[in-house]
């Protein structure tokens, strides 16, 4: 049903209905289109918001991508027909709209291109597109073969539903010159003020045919007709009606008439996308529509994924792993870091982490982000709640909610920085900020985290105040009259403190260093006396001082931020990690990962806010929310914990049996923001749907997973004068093989069990001094043998 190809570069899948929301996602710096394997599609541009050019009937409501959410017939899709001209017998590729049970299917995934292979009454049907490196538009190449082994004559219709594009101005029509459908509209707006930004907005949609065809339908009405999406009354007729859409619901459909002899095929090219006018759509057809152009734009595009291919391959016990982490991962990351989830006002947390796998990547990129972050700092030292990526940006929607976590993530993404480049020179550099004021990258760490540690940031009990939320965000009514504290954020303010502390001793400034750490011994110590329950750390104590997360609680009792962040920051003693572990083991373990708190909310907490009225289960209500998962496998990691740290890395990937294929309905290409929870909650309900995937694609998880890959499982962690050496194997893996490319360097490590008590590093043949391997040089590689001990 599910399987990876070419050396894993593809994952194929051969139902259409066994993972029925399971795809897809490609994108450039300007748009983004996610695909499921029956056709539904969601696509965004920016201009400079993101904007769409396919819609809904109805005008939705812009918000951040939806999870899980049913698609609907009338959904944006990509489509082809097929009709058998002899018995008008009807199916469609790649599923929907006829749903016909095909004989063959094939929806395969690639890090480039999504394709279909469809095979029913003797035709087979090859859908597949691209998206180009720096145009927003989608490239589709459909093949039609007659494999029947008789001569056929069959009707061809792509169909593209564009959807209600506007209330005020909206139609569709043929155009000739253009060879295509054209739909325009005005994005409806109230005030006059708005009028310069609306009128260079690109209200057109194209769907432009390099062959012309017999005929074609504007408008959705006339198309569907009264046989509806799964018989189109106007595919039923000989010839698409070629009705026009005159303040109607637009579409695109065209129809090619062909006869075909045994084994003969036809392909055929479309253009689809957004634009301003006619002269653009003119452009993008001479750049993009022909054989040769889609040739090009294809392999550009595949250039441009593969820039993003991380530092790391391995070779483990487990395949299924390797593929992912090989290709996948890096992958999903890539995106993340070149695109900031398509938006020009990221959350300062999302965009600091987004930047931070960039480490593995591109590190200039990240370096860049810290410097645009930190040249957005307040002149008291904290963060915005949103950092603004173009001229005119704003902060919108959550970023107007006040948060006050944002400072905890500048050295979390500086450490991985200089982890991989050694850059710290880096500190040195003069930032002027938008505020007026000047400091360089050192003061502005320095002054982000006294602000952390300042009265502004914490009560006279020294706990980190939560405002209106923290990394939760939907956890909104903790701390609303300013009174109410975080016990993840004062954990998580000690680990942010301890992490810039060590970079501090490393610049050689030892006396700021002692300054910091002592500033984080003592709200560890805060910490300690009031959230450790006895078996873990609480979650907070609201604006009217009732302690939540804790043991009575009947609901939301354990949370693990806490326990991941006290164990990263220091405020967990040995002792209590012994104690807290066991706790998470029994408490927050599912077969398709750790909670992030256990019980789930069955009701709203008004002390605690927005987070408990989510579904159960579901998002931050205790789900198995990936990125707080990827905290504790750190945290695993930081403590060399590797088994309970790999079973969880491991859980945040789906398969690779089948049963988990199915349960989680997710392909493994990415991990997801979340799989359900209620696995064994209060209410057996909630249990049929745990492990299923949201199908969100944005997630800060995936920095930390990498990371916690190269670092943590490969132990191959950069360190101010080389690379250090301490691979955490699961104990029941006798040794792995790893390429690992760093700071220009490339070192092909193979891992095996030993008997000494200590991890021994052979570098080309030559044993070193301890674990850190520090003379090598660019563009060099290197041989290593590293002995790991068995227990
Ligand atoms: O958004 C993420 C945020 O982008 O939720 C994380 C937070 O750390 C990220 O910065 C945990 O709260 O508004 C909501 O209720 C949404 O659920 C968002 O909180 C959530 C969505 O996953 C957006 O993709």
């Amino acid at each position: 049903m599910l399987h990876p190809t070419s050396n894993g570069e593809r994952y194929e899948l051969t139902s259409p209905t066994a993972l029925p929301k399971a795809g897809g996602f490609l994108w450039n710096q300007k748009m983004m289109i996610s695909i499921t394997c029956r056709g539904y599609a969601t696509a965004q541009f920016m201009q400079p918001e993101p904007a769409k050019y396919a819609h809904a009937p109805n005008l939705e409501m812009k918000t951040f991508m939806q999870p899980e959410q049913n698609y609907y017939a009338h959904h944006p899709g990509r489509f082809v027909y097929v009709k058998d001209e002899e018995t008008s017998e009807l199916f469609s590729a790649p599923y929907e709209p006829v749903r016909a049970s095909v004989g063959k299917y094939v929806f395969s995934v690639g890090k480039s291109d999504i394709s279909w292979t469809v095979e029913h009454l003797g035709i087979r049907v090859e859908m597949t597109f691209c998206i180009p490196t720096h145009d927003v538009a989608e490239l589709w190449t459909i093949k039609v073969t007659n494999i029947s082994g008789k001569p056929r004559k069959i009707s061809v219709y792509p169909y593209f539903p564009i959807g209600y594009k506007s209330w005020m101005n909206q139609e569709a029509e043929w155009d000739q010159q253009l060879g295509g459908i054209i739909a325009s509209s005005i994005t409806p707006y109230q005030k006059a003020d708005d009028y310069p930004k609306v009128k260079t907005l690109k209200d057109k949609t194209y769907f432009i045919c390099e062959t012309p065809p017999v005929s074609w339908e504007a408008q959705q009405l006339a198309f569907e007709g009264e046989g509806g999406l799964h018989a189109p009354s106007s595919i039923q007729a000989t010839e698409l009606g070629k009705s026009d859409a005159r303040y109607e619901t637009p579409t695109a459909a065209v129809q090619y008439r062909e006869s075909l002899k045994v084994d003969e095929s036809k392909e055929f090219r479309f253009l689809f996308g957004p634009a301003l006018d006619a002269a653009e759509i003119q452009g993008m057809r001479e750049k993009y529509l022909s054989k040769a152009g889609f040739a090009k734009a294809a392999e550009d595009y595949a250039k441009y994924i593969f820039d993003g291919r991380g530092c790391l391959q391995i070779e483990t016990p487990d395949k299924e792993l390797d593929n992912f982490i090989n290709n996948w991962l890096p992958r999903q990351m890539y995106y993340h870091g070149d695109v900031n989830r398509l938006t020009t006002d990221p959350q300062t947390r999302n965009y600091l982490q987004d930047n931070m796998g960039m480490a593995f990547i591109k590190p200039n990129v990240t370096r860049a982000a810290i410097l645009r972050s930190v040249s957005q700092q307040e002149k008291n030292g904290s963060m915005p709640d949103g950092i603004l990526l173009i001229e005119g940006a704003e902060l919108k929607y959550i970023n107007q909610i006040p948060h006050t976590d944002h400072c905890v993530w500048l050295p979390v993404a500086l450490e991985i920085y200089l982890n991989e480049t050694g850059d710290y020179a880096f500190l040195d550099e003069q930032v002027k900020g938008m505020h007026g004021d000047s400091y360089t990258v050192f003061e502005r760490f320095s002054r982000a985290m006294e602000w952390l540690l300042s009265q502004n940031a914490r009560d006279h009990r020294g706990l980190s105040y939560i405002a209106q939320g923290d990394w939760c965000d939907p956890m909104n009514m903790v701390g609303p009259k300013g009174v109410g504290v975080s016990g993840w954020l004062t954990v998580a303010t000690a680990y942010a403190v301890n992490l810039w502390a060590g970079v501090c001793e490393q610049a050689d400034k030892k006396t700021i260093a002692d300054k910091f750490r002592a500033g984080a011994k003592q709200v560890n110590e805060a910490a300690n006396k009031h959230f450790w329950d006895g078996s873990w750390f609480a979650r907070g104590i609201t604006d009217d001082g009732v302690t939540f997360g804790i043991k009575s609680d009947p609901e939301g009792r354990i949370w693990l931020n806490p326990q991941a962040w006290s164990i990263l920051g220091g405020a967990a003693s040995p002792d209590q990690i012994k104690k807290i572990l066991p706790e998470v083991d029994s408490q927050l373990s599912t077969p398709y990962g750790v909670v992030m708190f256990y019980p789930p909310f069955s009701q709203m907490r008004e002390d605690v806010g927005r987070v408990t009225q989510k579904y159960p289960g579901q998002g931050e209500n205790g789900s198995v929310y990936n990125h707080a998962g990827a905290f504790y496998v750190w945290a695993m990691y930081s403590i060399s914990e590797p088994d309970r740290a790999f079973r969880i890395l491991r859980q945040m990937i789906p398969g690779p049996d089948e049963e988990d294929y199915v349960r989680r309905g997710q392909l493994p290409v990415f991990i997801p923001n979340y799989y359900r929870g209620g696995w064994k909650a209060q209410e057996k309900k909630w249990e049929r749907a745990a492990g299923r995937s949201s199908q969100l694609f944005n997630t800060g998880s995936v920095s930390w997973v990498y990371r916690c890959v190269v670092e943590g499982l490969c132990g191959l962690k950069g360190e101010k004068d080389g690379l250090a050496v301490r691979p955490q194997l699961p104990k029941d893996w006798e040794g792995m093989k790893i390429r690992r490319e760093f700071r220009g360097a490339v070192f092909e490590v193979e891992v095996n069990r030993g008997e000494g008590k200590e991890v021994a590093v052979v570098v080309d043949g030559k044993k070193i001094e301890g674990n850190v391997i520090k003379d090598f040089g660019k563009g060099k590689t290197y041989k290593v043998e590293v002995s790991v001990p068995r227990e």
